[in-house]
């Protein structure tokens, strides 16, 4: 990073990289993209499912191995792909993209990891609600050093400005102005020493918050620490960009589907990555194991809704018997009632 870079992060918490990516570069991932969106679109609601352990209700594509929920915040619906990296080899450039890895290295310590790799594509009226900011989740932790840390690659301390837990990048498959959605951000907010007191989910309503409209193969890098969100899309186009996280080797994800886990990486994936691309990623797991992690989860939370099945039992219950005990009471009190009538009656 030169020193306007350096700057401009410090200060704001992201920057806007023009042309990160090259257009040929562009044009393949979205043509990739493209089918994936319209295969994920169109089966978004069959089976298989997956609940991951933070409660989202994902569905696993085979053919594309990866996984897809729906987000409806703002009123349009938007289609969060996680681990799209395994849908196309039109997406292996993406790892361990050496311009984009320039970044990563001056702003945390390696060796490093990809920890979520999500494809966006978000409709018309759909925003992302605010989320994040200084304090808000410390495992973002956004840090100047200005010190020598130990550098594991190099195994000797190095001065480093910046020692941040994850970075993330978003790049655009094509245009995004304003009015198609594109990611906000409040700048300076990594830094706050407060939660937002403006707990709202539509992001036009957080002061300060300002929209960073990109142009197709622009890049914002910045830290999860600052307060963001996506501007509603106006149009008919739904807007396509993908998101990389990267940390430290010993970070985990955060993306809702791997909570504080590692990403999936497919079989078919790990056999056309280099050496150096292994490096970022995690082995995949054996087809059982993967089976059995989502049995596991399957079994955890088929065990937290017995729970709250019998908790709603026994509420039930509780208010059966306090109907029961109220009608004998006024079958009791009505019984005397006639009887007395009876004597009434017949005394007269
Ligand atoms: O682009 C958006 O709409 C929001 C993206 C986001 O929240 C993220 O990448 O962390």
């Amino acid at each position: 990073m030169n020193e306007v870079e350096k700057y401009k992060f410090d200060l704001d918490g992201y920057l806007l990289v023009k042309g990160l990516l090259g257009a040929d570069h562009v044009q393949n991932c979205l043509a990739a993209a493209d089918a994936v969106h319209q295969h994920i679109s169109a089966n978004i609601d069959t089976e298989p499912r997956y609940r991951s352990s933070l409660n989202v209700d994902y569905r696993f594509d085979e053919a594309y191995q990866c996984y897809s929920y729906k987000a409806m915040a703002g009123g349009g619906v938007q289609y969060i792909i996680d681990d799209f990296l395994n849908a196309s080899e039109a997406f292996d450039s993406l790892v361990n993209h050496e311009p984009t890895m320039r970044y990563i290295r001056d702003l945390c310590v390696g060796p490093y990891r990809i920890v979520s790799s999500e494809l966006r594509c978000r409709h018309k009226a759909n925003t992302t609600p605010t989320h994040m900011g200084g304090p808000m989740d410390t495992r973002n932790k956004y840090e100047f050093a200005g010190r020598p840390l130990m550098d594991t690659d190099a195994q000797k301390p190095v001065v480093r400005d910046f020692n941040l837990n994850v970075v993330r990048i978003l790049y655009a498959l094509h245009d995004v102005p304003v009015e198609q959605g594109p990611l906000c951000v409040v700048p300076g907010s990594h830094k706050a020493n407060f939660f937002s007191p403006f707990d709202r989910m539509d992001p036009r309503e957080e002061p300060g918050m300002i929209p960073l409209p990109m142009q197709s193969g622009d890049a914002i890098v910045f830290t999860e620490n600052l307060r963001h969100g996506g501007f509603p899309n106006l149009t008919e186009e739904p807007r396509l960009t993908l998101h990389l996280a990267i940390g430290p080797r010993w970070i985990a994800s955060q993306s809702p589907l791997h909570w504080d886990d590692q990403v999936y990486v497919s079989p078919q994936a790990w056999l056309r990555y280099t050496g150096e691309q292994k490096a970022l990623l995690p082995s995949p797991p054996a087809a059982a194991e993967h089976e059995a992690n989502r049995l596991r989860e399957e079994v955890r939370h088929l065990k937290f809704d017995n729970a709250q099945l019998l908790n709603d039992i026994q509420k039930i219950r509780g208010q059966e018997s306090q109907t029961r005990a109220q009608r004998s009471k006024n079958d009791t009190r009505d019984g005397l009632f006639k009887r007395m009538r009876r004597a009434i009656i017949s005394s007269k």
